[in-house]
């Protein structure tokens, strides 16, 4: 059955091989049967200061590597935030129904404040999972497929909408689900494998974008521990297990068979095969941003996503001001 599926990337740095993994290379697959709406979520970039030719340049890159990476513009709504204000306004509407309670238990919030001075953390920052919410709400998105890290987000959107629902008695939101995939919702940064691999904070990533010999080299160096056996085990063997993830994801393996193909291989040879197939992925897809970037179709994308993306997101904000009783003809 056709649902409406919905993701968001925000473009707070280069992209990461953890974006590509847990989110990006998902988002193709569910296109054909579904109605797909994925959007650069660049107000959400925003929350922390970012220079403006960066965070221009960020978004443009999205866009590219988003039809780079499968996304067929006439099968898919690609859309800018920004481009559609129904997102701001109902953000600012559903902000009335978040709690501050449920709004200082994000975790994500806590671990991006901790490394902020206390008189510089923005209420964006704070506010950002309810604008997100909005972002979901708006499309009467069913499916939210992303990385692990956002789950707390996409739970506490549901939250909101049941509130909303059950406050007004009746059905205004649908109650969106995250998708999670088992394996790769969570890729670790390479020189500390128990910090998540993150745009904003790139030490330890990969880049999408990087030189393959520089990506080659980040593998060799990747650390691991002082055994000599490829083996899943998150707890004792993160480094290694993180490789082991990396790899399974890119070869369409599950983590066992991987661990199988590497019984007695010590780590060097384990990470020129991790080094291979990252490589041999990346090449791929950066010749086809190449292309992309080539083509100039960004724009007209973003036009056609934004218009399509509009005329639905409007028709909620519609439905929703009617039902809490703000004058709309
Ligand atoms: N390391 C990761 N492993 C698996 N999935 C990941 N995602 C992000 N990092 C990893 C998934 O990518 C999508 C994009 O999310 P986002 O741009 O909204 O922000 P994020 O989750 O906060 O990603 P970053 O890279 O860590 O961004 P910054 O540094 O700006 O906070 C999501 O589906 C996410 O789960």
């Amino acid at each position: 059955m056709e649902q409406v599926v919905l993701s968001g990337i925000k473009p707070t740095g280069q992209l990461q091989l953890g974006n590509y993994i847990g989110a990006l290379r998902n988002f193709a697959k569910y296109q054909d049967d579904n109605q797909v709406f994925v959007f650069i979520a660049d107000l959400h970039a925003l929350t922390l200061p970012i220079d403006p030719q960066v965070l221009y340049n960020n978004t443009r890159d999205i866009v590219a590597f988003y039809l780079a990476c499968g996304l067929d513009p006439n099968k898919a709504t690609i859309f800018l935030q920004s481009d559609v204000p129904a997102h701001s306004e109902l953000g600012t509407i559903l902000g009335n129904y978040a709690y501050m309670g449920e709004m200082n238990r994000m975790t994500q919030f806590k671990e991006k404040a901790s490394k902020l001075n206390d008189k510089s953390i923005g209420l964006g920052l704070y506010t950002y999972p309810v604008l997100m919410a909005a972002d979901i709400l708006l499309y009467n998105a069913k499916t939210v497929p992303v990385g692990e890290d956002q789950k707390q987000h996409v739970e506490l959107c549901r939250n909101l909408a049941e509130r909303f629902n059950h406050r007004y008695k009746q059905d205004v939101f649908t109650i969106p689900t995250p998708v999670i995939n088992k394996t790769g919702a969570r890729i670790m940064s390479l020189s500390d494998p128990t910090k998540k691999m993150s745009k904003s904070d790139p030490k330890g990533d990969i880049l999408l974008k990087d030189d393959l010999k520089a990506v080659r080299k980040k593998i060799m160096s990747a650390v691991t521990d002082l055994e000599c056996e490829v083996r899943y085990d998150k707890e004792n063997k993160p480094g290694i297990s993180n490789l082991l993830t990396i790899y399974s994801c890119l070869k369409d393996i599950t983590i066992e068979e991987a661990e199988k193909e590497f019984i007695g291989c010590n780590y060097g040879t384990f990470k020129k095969a991790v080094a291979d197939v990252v490589c041999a992925t990346l090449e791929e897809l950066q010749a086809k941003y190449n292309q992309v970037i080539e083509s100039g179709i960004i724009d007209e994308v973003l036009q056609k996503g934004a218009e399509k993306a509009s005329k639905i997101a409007n028709e909620t904000v519609k439905r929703v001001k009617k039902v809490i009783g703000l004058y709309t003809k």
